[in-house]
């Protein structure tokens, strides 16, 4: 039997700066690459001393801070999986993932206390709560609990290290994907070093001197890659923002720390545009990157013609951990998402699976290449569906253009993205129709203004009662992330069906978009 070759990627990536060269820059904090490796040590020794084991999950519910970065660094050189979770939940669903995840240790910022206070009962497996800035009396759980610094204040040099190969497992990333209940995409630790390899090396031809700035946070892959994997493996700088993103806090935040990469949303890049920041805002950054949802090309074009910068739209997938199909700086075709990323191969399938050869033909979009996941944890039909062979099933319709460029055509399912982020129709319309006034509903994306989809409640009323769209929306909000409520209620008689009783979704898209 071959010995695997050790590899961890934390320490990878904590290697390629040089010792004094800024690594991280936050409000709050700067850290050298030195600096920065003494408090990701620090962190994987205090993991060790809590008892955490090989392999065993460390879950982060975490503003984007220096301790969130060093946090998932710690696990992942204390051979442990880190596993970053959107801070946008409530704290059932925080919960639902925190049980699925059999989690050992959770680490919270003070901002999320409540959400994790909800959460702990549903998962008596935690056994640690490491809490950042947050109030212990808050926490009546059986788990142990902990402030941060205790953390970090084990001696490093008493730290050993423990060993990881490169198929060792490094990172679950939680997706709500096609099936609409979350489950864990699983990273190996090659994968993180492949996408440094890929799309950042390749597409962004990134230098230490660079300083990145994202809009997504880095609990999605999207956000990881760029304020995590990509600065460190270049030996650059990472400009983290703990706060929700606006587009004025963004502004001022590119106009102080002038990053040279810019990474949003088409959401967005809409939201800079409606607003009044200084046009010259982004004059530091050499590109802006687009993922999440397709860039309508209007939005490219008003973009680079106010802030003078063109965005690289592209696209990706947890499945996949970043982006593998992109426009390439010098060769953008706005409105389609570019070609595929070096080390990367697409296709484009019919129903039956067969490979689509013909220009303009839609189908479903394949993707093959060195950093997908190994499955999803503990979801065997859904991971044989998604995953087949060397070939990931990406949910999106697509087509190839003739001159070789791709342009999506939305999803093939029936979920949804708002603001780059997956929306499970299923689980609005669950709680929409919690509300008394409600007698059935179904939620489909409509396009805004700008162009970019949005869910859209489509709603019949309970006998006698009124809909009220406000109402309802507000509703949502009270029951669900903020992100997932619709963005406009239609009143109908009745729902649209099969002879088999579906509703007839393609017959609503089309009606919300009258
Ligand atoms: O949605 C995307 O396009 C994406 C891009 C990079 C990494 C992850 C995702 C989901």
């Amino acid at each position: 039997m071959t010995v695997p070759e050790s590899f961890n990627a934390a320490e990878f990536l904590l290697s390629q700066g040089r010792p004094e060269a800024p690594a991280v820059v936050s409000p709050r904090r700067t850290l050298s690459y030195a600096e920065l490796a003494i408090e990701a040590h620090r962190v994987a020794a205090g993991l060790l001393e809590l008892g955490v084991r090989r392999e065993e999950r460390v879950m982060f519910c975490m503003v984007d801070d220096v301790e969130l970065l060093s946090g998932i660094l710690g696990a992942m050189l204390a051979g442990a999986v880190a596993v970053p979770v959107s801070t946008m939940v409530t704290g059932l669903e925080l919960g639902q993932v925190l049980a699925d995840s059999r989690a050992r240790v959770l680490c919270v910022s003070g901002e999320f206390t409540a959400q994790a206070v909800d959460a702990l009962t549903a998962a008596p497996e935690v056994a640690d709560v490491v809490l950042d800035r947050a109030d212990p009396a808050q926490f009546s759980s059986r788990a142990r609990v902990h402030q941060w610094p205790e953390l970090t204040t084990v001696d490093d040099m008493d730290f050993e290290p423990v060993g990881t190969w490169e198929d060792s497992p490094a990172l679950w990333l939680y997706t709500s994907g096609t099936t609409g209940k979350p489950k864990a995409a699983m990273h190996r630790h090659a994968s993180i070093r492949a996408v440094c390899e890929t799309y950042a090396r390749e597409v962004l031809r990134t230098v230490p001197q660079d300083r990145f700035l994202s809009v997504p946070k880095l609990f999605f892959a999207y956000g990881l890659g760029n304020s995590a994997f990509f600065p460190l493996a270049a030996g650059a700088t990472t400009l983290l923002e703990p706060a929700r993103p606006t587009p004025g806090s963004f502004a001022a935040r590119a106009r102080a720390d002038r990053p040279t990469l810019f990474f949003g949303v088409p959401t967005f890049f809409a939201a800079l545009l409606a607003s009044d920041v200084p046009d010259d805002s982004f004059s530091s950054v050499r590109y802006a990157v687009s993922a999440g949802e397709p860039l309508p090309a209007s939005l490219f074009t008003r973009f680079r013609s106010r802030f003078g910068v063109e965005i690289l739209d592209g696209i990706g997938s947890t499945e996949a951990l970043h982006i593998f199909l992109s426009n390439r700086p010098g060769a953008i075709r706005p409105g389609s998402t570019g070609v595929a990323v070096p080390g990367y191969r697409v296709q484009i399938r019919d129903e039956r699976g067969t490979v689509v050869e013909e220009p303009g033909t839609p189908g479903e979009l394949y993707v093959s290449g060195p950093s997908t996941a190994v499955g999803y944890w503990a979801r065997y039909e859904t991971t044989k569906q998604v995953f087949q062979g060397e070939w990931l099933r990406t949910g999106d319709s697509y087509l190839r253009n003739e001159d070789g460029s791709y342009t999506c055509l939305g999803r093939f399912g029936d979920m949804l993205k708002a603001g780059g982020i997956w929306v499970s129709p299923s689980e609005v319309e669950e709680r929409l129709r919690q509300h008394p006034g409600v007698a059935e509903v179904a939620v489909v994306a409509a396009p805004d203004a700008d162009g970019l989809d949005k869910p859209v409640a489509c709603v019949v009323a309970a006998p006698s009662a009124t809909v009220d769209a406000d109402e309802l929306i507000e509703f949502c909000r009270s029951g669900l992330a903020s992100f997932k409520r619709p963005r406009g209620v239609v009143e109908l008689a009745e729902l649209p069906k099969t002879a088999t009783g579906k509703i007839r979704r393609n017959v609503l898209r089309e009606l919300v978009r009258e």
